[in-house]
């Protein structure tokens, strides 16, 4: 099918039709909730068809960016499609009314398909595809006539030149009639740009009224800021004063700087008036908490170190924090799982789950439900009002935030969110060690280096680190202050260093030995290997 010079025209009508139909979505949206949005919804079915290489891939180019890099990507690809069904529609009006159809039927049926979709799920979309079309049409009445423009001027031209229809020069220079000048330029050229731009303005301008109208009327900020949480009925184990290494980060993870891995494209606002959690299953009770009742505990409070399975050698992807919250086992032990069951099956509000091993909830760990880091209710994107922390366990298989039901399960009976997308069922931390000073690449002076960084063997404790120059000996670093088998611990070590190019490599220890040096990918348990450190010396 050739192009014709109208159908730039239609491509930008179809384009603007595209931005009523994404506006609209929205605005229907903030009623209907933020994950019935067309936009969101697509993208959230797109994030869990995400298998382990792709999300490991994402995780690894764009780390904590990948939101943002796939809402760009959703948002190019919707142009052209509406692109594309302008032209479409342009060209005859059924075919692009089917596309825009089309995709108004996918974006409902992938609201519908989340788990928190309500009866109104494709609202959004219906509306929004409905306003589209109208749009559309309206649009694609104002594209300048093809008689004026294109081959039906070009077919007497021919025939004057004596060329068959379709033959000889191509669009591209072909006989331009008079007339093409002027409606070209003329008035209704004029009205169709008008038009377009009034309808790509009104789109946008619904898609920012709906995001901050949804936000605005589900919020929990003002929620939060009134909490006033509860003293502990046990208070942290205090930190001693020398757990800090002089220009490694922060030993304790301010909470603005904790790194965020999730799959909600959009923060669930749970309100924590409404929250209740389930726990049911293989238990001889069900029990269900309301907020009032978690607050009215005895909690808890315990420095914990949370890393994520996707932190690749060296990288950031862990950070430590002060945590208040009822021992997981507390509330189990009101259920009374019964002897089969071995595997506690956690679900967030958004429908993300993880499978976490009986016995390491019930424990003697501090395995909690937690309501605060840092002594402030938990942030909305990190869990608000509760999630889980587990010592020793990597998030996807136990930091379950947003989390609204515990089903008492068995390994084999039921699997979890990423075990289902090609990671491990069971995720223990393993020991790891990474440098941090002096930057990598970094040209330092010979004599004595500070050499410095962070290691991690959640629940079984750091028990020393070493470092290695190029082929020489493993020497034993200074380990900083300790604070508890679930932090991650500081080192440090000075080196003699001789100019020239040098290799470093880094190893931790837990009571059962060194880490391994074997290098394995983050997929399907976590990545294994020495972070290495390449450095000049002059
Ligand atoms: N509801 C929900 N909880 C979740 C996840 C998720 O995608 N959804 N991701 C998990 C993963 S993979 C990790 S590493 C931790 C990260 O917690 P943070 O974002 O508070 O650092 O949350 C866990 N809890
Ligand atoms: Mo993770």
């Amino acid at each position: 099918m050739a192009l014709r010079r109208s159908d730039a025209d239609a491509a930008l009508a179809g384009v603007a039709a595209g931005a009523v139909t994404v506006g609209t979505g929205a605005l229907v949206a903030a009623l209907t909730g933020a994950s019935s949005d067309p936009l969101v919804a697509v993208g959230a079915a797109f994030v869990d068809a995400t298998p382990a290489w792709l999300k490991d891939w994402a995780a690894g180019t764009f780390g904590t960016a990948d939101k943002a890099v796939l809402g760009g990507g959703e948002v190019l690809v919707l142009a052209l499609l509406a692109a594309l069904a302008g032209v479409l529609a342009h060209r005859r009006w059924a075919w692009g009314a089917t596309l825009v159809v089309a995709l108004g039927a996918v974006a409902g049926l992938a609201a519908m398909a989340r788990p928190d979709a309500g009866v109104l799920a494709p609202l959004p979309a219906v509306a929004g595809a409905a306003a589209g079309l109208l749009t559309l049409r309206a649009l694609v009445r104002r594209i300048p006539d093809d008689a004026s423009t294109a081959a039906d001027v070009d077919r007497p031209a021919r025939a004057r030149a004596g060329l068959p229809d379709g033959a000889g020069p191509t669009d591209g220079d072909r006989v331009r009639a008079p007339a093409d000048e002027g409606s070209a330029s003329g008035p209704s050229r004029r009205a169709l740009l008008v038009g377009v731009g009034v309808a790509g303005a009104a789109g946008l301008l619904g898609v920012a009224l709906g995001r901050v109208a949804g936000a605005s009327r589900r919020g929990v900020q003002a929620v939060r800021d009134a909490i006033r949480l509860p003293a502990p009925a046990r208070t942290a184990a205090p930190v001693p004063a020398d757990v800090q290494v002089e220009g490694v980060g922060p030993w304790a993870t301010p909470t603005d700087a904790f790194y965020r891995i999730d799959t909600a494209l959009v923060v669930p606002q749970v309100d924590p008036a409404t929250w209740r959690l389930r726990v049911h299953g293989l238990v001889e009770r069900e029990v269900e908490l309301t907020w009032d009742e978690l607050l009215g505990s005895d909690l808890v409070e315990a420095w914990v170190t949370l890393a994520c399975v996707s932190n690749p050698v060296g990288g950031d992807l862990v950070g430590n924090q002060r945590w208040l919250g009822l021992p997981i086992r507390d509330v189990l032990a009101r259920a009374r799982p019964t002897a089969e069951a071995d595997m506690v099956l956690s679900r967030s509000v958004d429908g993300f789950t993880a499978s976490t091993p009986l016995e390491v909830l019930t424990d003697d760990r501090d395995a909690l439900l937690a309501v605060a880091m840092d002594g402030a209710p938990l942030p909305p994107e990190h869990g608000f009002p509760v999630r889980m922390v587990v010592p020793g366990l990597y998030g996807y298989v136990s930091a379950t935030k947003w989390v609204v039901d515990l089903e008492v399960t068995r390994f084999d009976a039921a699997s979890a969110y990423w075990t289902e997308r090609g990671w491990s069922e069971r995720g223990p931390v393993k020991t790891q060690s990474r440098f941090e000073v002096p930057r990598a690449g970094a040209r330092v002076a010979a004599g004595d280096v500070v050499v410095a960084g962070t290691a991690w063997a959640q629940h079984r404790g750091v028990t020393r680190v070493q470092v290695r120059v190029d082929d020489g000996a493993w020497q034993d670093a200074e380990l900083a202050g300790d604070g508890g088998v679930d932090t991650w611990r500081h080192w440090r070590w000075t080196w003699r260093a001789e100019p020239g190019e040098h290799r470093l490599l880094v190893r931790a220890f837990d009571p059962d030995g060194p880490q391994t040096g074997e290098q394995q990918d983050v997929v399907p348990d976590g990545a294994t290997g020495y972070d290495t450190l390449t450095l000049t010396v002059d």
